[in-house]
């Protein structure tokens, strides 16, 4: 691998004096698996000389005991305590654009709020012609959309804004999921309310121990947004807000009120009223960035990765990844395997919907030499993803949230990754 700086930087110079970048192939067909010699074709597996368990065994079906290593994880040492904290998504282990609610990245700020549907109640109340308060039900009687849309928690990626931490995709960019949600759209709610003139902010609050309070603009709440009951096609799970929760399309996760029981409308933000200005970011030169809600195009590689190194040697090899946008599409994302020197463009596939993740793939003929593998994400408005460099030189170092850099892999001869930068 390329010689390390101090700063645990690996240098461009370096990696391309210690090793040449793998050439791209034409035709990638991997060898096919040989019969002879190979028990696993050879004798017949256990599984075909015995009966299999009945359609009653499993009422609500499980992954296969195989994919158990397939999970949310936690970071221990980054919260004090599991009822205010986070977990992350098992990205590496994942493919296609949709995330499984099992394993949908979780943040509370006090735990999971148990609702008993038959209890639950929204209220919208404040700056209205009528306040309402409708029921589980009387919401499956306004007209229902399905969208796909990401939520990325604002600190995603927090923990690498002074360099590379986390060894793995999961952690360095697991707060994160991509989710068709059922429900309704939040005007058609706001209109049956009747909206007053001096209106400008919708307030919702969540029904957990946190109360949890944050303003969403009157113009985003009557475009996209919406209050959804279902994920993929089945009931929202407890710990994504059960039974209804809050979706601000393409803007950070803390908006996105779980377990939503109230929608005050006003004409001034929460955080007036009681003078915090939670999640702004700093910049270098101490003050904040107020309001930056929509969340930046970004994209990692998921494999290889720390946690999904390459096994199979030198030879044909499917890199992939995810990237995304609270901005709109992504119709391009480039891939380097050789740390800049030279960008490909990779292969998007699968529906590429707005602020929703992509799936992109990049095939390639390994030479079994180190790599430096990177994505840059290209978003519909022309937004390219920068460099973690060239954000800390607007964001100076002492930022959290919304660090959307270029992320790097070193892959060594052996088909490891470690998290590294490189300049
Ligand atoms: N009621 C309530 N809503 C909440 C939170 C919370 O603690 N309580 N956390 C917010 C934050 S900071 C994020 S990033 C998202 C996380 O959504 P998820 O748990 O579905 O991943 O929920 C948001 N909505
Ligand atoms: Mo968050």
């Amino acid at each position: 691998m390329g010689d390390k700086t101090l700063e645990g930087k690996t240098t461009r110079r370096g990696f391309l004096a210690g090793g040449a970048a793998a050439a791209a192939g034409a035709a990638l067909v991997p060898a096919a698996a040989k019969a002879e010699g190979d028990p696993a074709i050879l004798n017949l597996p256990s599984w075909t000389q015995e009966l299999g368990a009945g359609v009653d065994a499993a009422p609500y079906g499980m992954p296969s005991k195989y994919e158990a290593h397939v999970v949310r994880r936690n970071v221990p040492w980054l919260t004090a305590d599991s009822v205010s904290s986070i977990n992350f998504t098992p990205l590496h282990e994942l493919d296609g654009i949709i995330t499984p609610n099992g394993v949908c990245f979780e943040r509370h700020h006090s735990g999971v709020a148990e609702v008993d549907p038959a209890e639950y109640r929204l209220m919208i109340n404040g700056l209205v012609d009528r306040e309402l308060v409708f029921t589980l039900d009387d919401l499956k009687r306004f007209p229902r959309h399905n969208r796909v849309y990401f939520l990325e928690c604002a600190a995603n990626s927090g923990m690498e804004w002074r360099g590379a931490q986390l060894n793995g995709c999961q952690f360095t960019h697991g707060m994160i999921h991509n989710v068709m949600y059922t429900g309704v759209l939040l005007k058609d709610l706001l209109n049956e309310a009747g909206v007053k003139g001096s209106a400008k902010w919708v307030l919702p609050e969540g029904a957990d121990a946190a109360g949890m309070t944050r303003s969403v603009p009157l113009e985003k709440a009557m475009d996209d947004c919406m209050i959804a009951f279902k994920m993929n096609g089945e009931a929202l799970r407890p710990e994504q807000g059960y039974p209804a929760r809050l979706v601000v399309p393409g803007w950070e996760g803390n908006m996105w009120v779980k377990w939503i029981r109230r929608l005050e409308v006003g004409d001034m933000p929460w955080h007036h009223r009681e003078e915090t200005s939670k999640y702004t970011d700093l910049l270098a030169n101490g003050k904040a960035r107020r309001f930056t809600w929509e969340m930046d195009a970004k994209s990692v590689v998921t494999n290889p990765s720390p946690q999904a190194p390459i096994t199979h040697g030198k030879g044909p090899t499917v890199l992939t990844g995810v990237a995304w946008s609270g901005r709109g599409t992504i119709p391009r994302v480039d891939v380097t395997i050789d740390g800049g020197i030279t960008w490909h463009e990779a292969r998007v596939d699968g529906p590429s919907l707005p602020m929703s993740m992509h799936r992109f793939y990049y095939e390639f003929n390994w030479d079994g030499k180190p790599m430096l593998i990177q994505s840059r994400a290209h978003d519909s408005t022309g937004y390219v993803q920068p460099t973690k460099d060239a954000l800390r030189k607007v964001r100076g170092e002492s930022s959290i949230y919304h660090n959307n850099g270029i992320q790097t892999w070193a892959v060594n001869a052996n088909g490891e990754a470690e998290n590294v930068e490189i300049s």
